[in-house]
């Protein structure tokens, strides 16, 4: 950008490479206030959003190198960078890492910046054997690239084809990279990129960026003539020619190098916000799972292992009370233990003194078992204990559903959630699983009674 006096301005940066930046770092924060259980688990997650604000923040381009094993990556990036620092080998699978190969002398600069850096990413080759999970890192590596070099040295196979449709559905910026074309003789190699630039690849990548190259050509016989008129041959190794791709790459860059980064990194920060929300409510719905589960135990054993007065077994006991705690806690809502209390009581009621009333007739029973057979018995205290239990599960569900709706109802009425809770909860099922937990508890607690001495 030139200014009326033919100077280069400092451009500001613009609306578009802004937003981006607010969108990564947006996307951060809404995780950072997360629990450290949930933290542990996003971890990752926010490191890889965390790297891709310092990236922008500093204008790096990164170039990622992909494509099938022995097609010549390595070389590739050797030859661009005019080093030979990622190992080239005729073996297929020989690069295991990502190498991260910083390209000095571009000469291309994100408007905007002072100075910037861009790097050219070597990975993985695809399709190599038992190398699935290396294959995925390249690609994963790939779906973070501001540019993907897509490297090939025939005509497509399907792992390949199918990687570049990913690739263009992503809406990556794809250059097609015909390698080791020394290979190939001119006719063949015309009949290839006929091929490349017909209708199978039309939609998918545009005919000014597929590219040919020889990264590092197969040595070839040079006759060397002498003044003598003696002829000799030897055998050399041809200089790699990748500048039209050099120039292909930077051509794009210039065009839309900021656009390209710009647009990355928005569509990474919202896939990993959608990732991330997804495996938040998945970690909650678990944890939540676990908590109501193992409160509903408890408050069974309580009941089971000591015959209790008859406002215990009815439901808003301290157990009730400190799973709807717990349960807040884990949806990032704080609620105090009154409160926690009255939400216990509320439910009840809306559950319309069902399960109160079966509470009631169990405890009822087990009084009556009690005066007839003893306390104690397992035949009085399982029963019990696993209706109470079943009390505290389907207050921890109702509870489970108002915390998912941020601490209310939705549009729902109390009455008609908890209805619905319990029309969808196998009573029977949890029941018998409770019994079972309370078997197992007696047997292991040797002070127990099994029932059957009694
Ligand atoms: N004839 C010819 N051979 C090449 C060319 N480029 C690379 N090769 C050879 O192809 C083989 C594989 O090259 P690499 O650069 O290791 O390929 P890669 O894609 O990095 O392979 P992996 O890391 O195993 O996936 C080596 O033997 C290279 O010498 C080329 O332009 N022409
Ligand atoms: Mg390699």
């Amino acid at each position: 950008m030139n200014d009326e006096n033919g100077n280069e301005k400092s451009e500001e940066l613009d609306d578009d490479y802004l937003a981006a930046i607010d969108a990564v770092r947006a996307a951060i924060e809404r995780f950072e206030d997360c629990g450290e259980a949930e933290r542990q688990e996003l971890q990752n997650d926010l490191d890889e959003l965390s790297r891709m604000a310092e990236k922008l923040e500093s204008g790096r381009v990164e170039i990622v190198v992909f494509g099938e094993i022995s097609t010549g990556k390595s070389a590739l990036v050797n030859a661009l960078v005019g080093e030979d620092l990622t190992q080239v080998n005729v073996q297929g699978g020989w690069t295991k890492d990502l190498w991260h190969v910083p390209w000095e002398g571009t000469g291309y600069r994100v408007p905007g910046f002072a100075k910037t850096e861009v790097v050219l990413i070597d990975t993985p080759g695809l399709n190599e054997v038992s190398g699935e999970q290396r294959g995925e890192m390249a690609r994963v590596a790939a779906s973070k690239a501001d540019l993907v070099l897509f490297v090939t040295d025939s005509d497509l196979n399907e792992t390949e084809h199918s990687a570049l449709v990913d690739l263009a559905d992503a809406h990556k910026p794809i250059v097609l990279v015909l390698n080791k074309t020394d290979l190939y003789r001119r006719e063949e190699l015309e009949q290839l990129l006929t091929l490349f630039k017909g209708p199978r690849l039309a939609g998918l990548i545009e005919a000014a960026n597929i590219v040919t190259t020889q990264a590092d050509p197969r040595e070839k016989e040079y006759i060397i003539e002498s003044a003598d008129g003696s002829t000799r041959s030897e055998w050399r190794k041809p200089a790699p020619q990748v500048e039209d791709l050099r120039i292909r790459i930077l051509e794009v860059l210039e065009a839309e190098g900021k656009a390209l980064i710009a647009l990355n990194a928005a569509m990474f920060a919202a896939d990993k916000s959608d990732r991330m929300a997804a495996l938040r409510v998945r970690l909650r719905e678990d944890r939540a799972a676990k908590t109501i589960w193992s409160f509903a135990v408890t408050k069974s054993l309580a009941v089971a292992l000591n015959p209790v007065p008859a406002a215990d077994v009815l439901g808003g006991t301290v157990v009730d009370a400190t799973m709807v705690v717990t349960l807040g806690r884990i949806y990032g809502i704080d609620i105090t233990t009154s409160n926690a209390r009255a939400l216990v009581t509320s439910i009840l009621k809306a559950a319309g003194w069902v399960m109160l009333s079966e509470a009631v007739v169990s405890y009822a029973s087990s009084v009556f078992k009690a005066l007839t057979v003893g306390i104690g018995s397992a035949a009085t205290m399982i029963p019990q204990g696993a209706a109470a239990g079943y009390g505290s599960y389907i207050v921890g569900q109702a509870a489970r559903y108002y915390f998912q709706h941020g601490a209310s109802w939705g549009n729902a009425s109390a009455k008609q959630v908890i209805t619905q809770i319990l029309e969808n909860t196998d009573k029977e099922s949890v029941l018998e699983q409770l019994k079972e937990e309370i078997k197992k508890k007696i047997s292991l607690n040797p002070y127990a009674g099994d029932g059957s001495q009694n």
